[in-house]
């Protein structure tokens, strides 16, 4: 048994299993129960997004699981790329081209006009089909160039507000510590202890 964290995104997984190894939970990923599933995104907010997810791999494990729907929001860009940040810009572009994209549509925004938001949706599935949401934010700023080799996705262009550094400047630990994926598992925790 154990918790199976429901995404196909090696780094969402390896912030999540560092995060939950401090506790007794015991942790699979889809590749240690053999598990491969591609599930289409076909809902318009983070949660029903992480339900799909969550849905599809309980009903091929059997067990409880933890599924992850994020993204960048970004004002300036009325909320883009939103719940479509993986596939921002179409198929074809790897998370680089994504950011350049991101980076070239907000050339010529002024510095205080570029606040952002990373969001994380959890969706937590047991067999018996309770299904529960726990959302995290972190606010932050649009980089004017990437910055830092750590993490994934957009974290070289997301300047962290308290440190003026980008995510992928911080140390796994300090990223987990803001991020929206570490509010949201924090309230995952709390809320795990009380059932
Ligand atoms: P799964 O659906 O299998 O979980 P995915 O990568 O497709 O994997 P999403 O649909 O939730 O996941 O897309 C989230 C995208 O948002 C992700 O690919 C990144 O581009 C971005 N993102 C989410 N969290 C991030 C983080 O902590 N740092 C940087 N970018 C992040």
């Amino acid at each position: 048994s154990g918790i199976l964290i429901a995404t196909g995104n090696a780094h969402k997984i390896r912030e999540l299993e560092e995060m939950l190894s401090e506790f007794a939970i015991p942790v699979r990923t889809p590749a240690s129960i053999g598990l491969s599933l591609d599930v289409e995104e076909t809902g318009n907010t983070f949660a029903e997004n992480a339900a799909l997810k969550a849905r599809a791999f309980c009903e091929a494990a059997g067990i409880p699981v933890l599924a992850d729907d994020s993204g960048l929001v970004v004002d300036a860009l009325n909320g883009e790329p939103g719940v479509k940040s993986a596939r921002y810009g179409g198929e074809g572009l790897d998370d680089t081209g994504r950011l350049r994209l991101l980076l070239e549509k907000m050339h010529g925004v002024a510095s205080h006009l570029r606040q952002a938001r990373f969001v994380c949706t959890l969706a937590f599935l047991t067999p018996d089909d309770e299904i529960r949401y726990y959302e995290g934010v972190a606010e932050g700023r649009i980089l004017l160039e990437p910055e830092g080799i750590g993490g994934f996705g957009y974290d070289p262009v997301f300047e962290d507000l308290i440190t003026g550094r980008s995510y992928a400047s911080l140390s796994a630990e300090e990223k987990n510590e803001r991020s929206h994926r570490g509010r949201a598992l924090k309230s995952f925790l709390a809320d795990l202890q009380r059932l």
